[in-house]
Parts: C-alpha cells; structure tokens; sequence
C-alpha cells in the first residue's frame, strides 16, 4: 500500500489507458504488472482515516457461518468439520480440519484468477490462463490480498430503499437494482462515496434465503434452479465504481449481478468488474445485522476489516470481514 493521487488517474471515459488492452479496461493503469487493481485504491492514510471511523465499539461479523448455505449454491461442496481426539496420546485435547472445503462455499471474496474475460482470452491485466496456479508463484493468487483489504466501509442499504420507495423487489427472483437505486438509496442515507471505499450493498437476499423453508434451499443449491436479485451490469454502473475509486464491491446475494448471468455476454459484471477493472467482488456476505444498526443510529460509513486466506495462488477466500462502528 503507499499513497496515491486520485486526482492523477484516469476517468472511466479514459480507459483503457494503452492502445492493446481492452476497452473499459485498468489494465495497464497501475503497472503492467500489478496484480491488486482497485485494491490500490486503499492507501495508509485511508486505513488512519478508517480507524476514525470506530466510535461505538461494535463489531459485525460479515461472514455467514462456514456450512450456513445447506446445501451450499452453485452445487459447490459442504465442508466436513473433523474433531480428533488426542486422548489416545495421553493429552486432554484436540485439533479440527475441513475436508472438502470449497474457498466459495459460503461468504466470500472471488479473486481475480476466479472469471477471466472470454473475448480477450485473459483475467485481470492481461494474465493468461497458464499464469494461474497453485503456489507464490500463480500470478492473481488471493495471497496477493491478505493485507490489503482494510479501509473505509460504506453500507448501501438499497433493499430497505426500495421498500421505502413502495418499489420492493424479490430477492429470490432475477432483478436487477438499477444504479439510479443505488444513488438514491445513497440519498436517503444522507451518505456518500468518497475515494478509496470498500462498498457493501444488501439486496436482501441473505434474508429472504435464510427465511426460505429447507426444501426451497435444496432447490436454490443447484445453479439451473438458483433464481437471485442482483445489480444491474451497464457500463454505467462500471464508470460510477471507478469513477468513485470504489475499491471493493461486496453484496449479500450469489454472484452480486443477478443469477442466472449470460457467460456468452460480454455485458456480465462478472467479466466488467473482475477481468476488466480488476474490482474485486464480494459476495453472500451477511449484512442483516449491520444494517440494522445503521438504520439505528442513521450512520452508515465504518471501517471494514477483512484478512483473505493466505493461500499462496488462492482463487478465492472466505471474507474473514468485520466492520467496526
Ligand atoms: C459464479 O458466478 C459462477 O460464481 P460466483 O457467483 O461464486 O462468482
């Protein structure tokens, strides 16, 4: 991390910044080399001015508990938790581990190596495919991230803005919140974006699936059946992120685009965001409770704390998030 002139780098409307990348690409625009993308956006002086943030002393875990998706989505694997017993050394005790433990089981973080771009044959910056691999050496790898993720956090509360609009939506269903909710679910908020935020955006998914009987979850666990709200993917909604040097984009629903995405379309957020920006995306993040604390006290802004695996060539991580008031 070291500190950065925002008023330095180009606008969305200038990107690509070189003339063989991408258009509506970053790459190139922190190095030819750089593996973090928007996470440059968070600086030391961010992290001072995060630490500011704290006056209440409440912490919010912002993962679900590991296994809390049953079954898990995407048809991904549950994680067995094994306790061994150490009596049989003569010592009162134990140790754990997780067989089959899938990094995307639950709440998580995608890494850059998770989607690459299909026109361009690449993920973020350029890398290929063969570059993505086990170990310090895999290029993208969510090692990269480990201590990289702390900085000032911003709830969107755009589930709540919608019902208070007499607009509310279905989580469960493949909506789309526009980026006209967003800023004005901002409004309402009396909140801002400034340079350098870690934006969180409760759709209201997390609660209608936790609220869902368990055969309706058996269902959701497949992705041919998985139906889910999410943002919209325009061009638009890329330029207001990096426009605002949003550093992180994390939702409490699947894919934070709504499920299903076209994988054919070059329009999915999936590719805009990940391959294109190098903006990493959040998701099934658990929101319920600070959320409900910031339509308390009407503040909405807090410093946010999450340590990715250090997993060297990691795909993607559990969130390991707090936010602190
Ligand atoms: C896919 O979109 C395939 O996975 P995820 O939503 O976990 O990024």
């Amino acid at each position: 991390m070291s500190e950065i002139d925002f008023s330095k780098l180009p606008r969305f409307s200038q990107l690509p910044v070189n003339s063989e990348a991408p258009p509506e690409s970053a790459w190139g625009v922190f190095g030819r080399d750089d593996e973090l993308g928007c996470l440059n956006f968070l600086t030391p002086q961010g992290v001072v001015e995060a630490a500011r943030l704290v006056r209440k002393g409440k912490v919010f875990r912002l993962d679900a508990p590991i296994n809390y998706a049953k079954p898990p989505l995407f048809n991904r694997k549950p994680a067995e938790h094994k306790i061994r017993d150490f009596a049989k050394y003569g010592l009162l005790g134990h140790d754990d581990w997780l067989d089959n433990y899938n990094t995307q089981e639950g709440t998580q973080w995608d890494g850059f190596g998770h989607i690459g771009h299909p026109r361009y044959g690449a993920f973020y910056n350029g890398v290929k495919a063969d570059q993505i691999k086990d170990g310090v050496d895999g290029k993208l790898g969510i090692h990269r991230w480990a201590d990289k993720l702390v900085g000032r956090g911003l709830l969107i509360d755009v589930y709540r803005f919608r019902i208070a609009s007499g607009r509310p939506i279905n989580p469960l269903a493949r909506e789309s919140y526009s980026l006209d909710d967003l800023t004005g679910a901002l409004r309402a908020q009396k909140a801002e974006l400034k340079p350098g935020s870690i934006l969180l955006v409760r759709t209201g998914w997390m609660r209608a699936y936790l609220d869902a009987p368990a055969e309706e979850k058996q269902k959701m666990a497949s992705a041919l059946e998985l139906r889910s709200c999410g943002l919209e993917s325009t061009s638009a909604l890329m330029a207001w992120l990096w426009d605002n040097r949003v550093a992180a984009l994390a939702t409490d629903c699947p894919a934070v685009e709504p499920w299903p995405w076209d994988f054919q379309s070059d329009e999915a957020l999936h590719y805009r965001a990940l391959a294109l920006l190098g903006l990493p995306l959040g998701e099934q993040f658990d929101l319920e409770a600070l959320a409900s604390d910031c339509a308390d006290d009407g503040c909405y802004e807090f410093m946010l704390v999450s340590v990715p695996l250090n997993l060297p060539g990691g795909i993607a991580s559990p969130a390991n998030a707090v936010a602190i008031k």
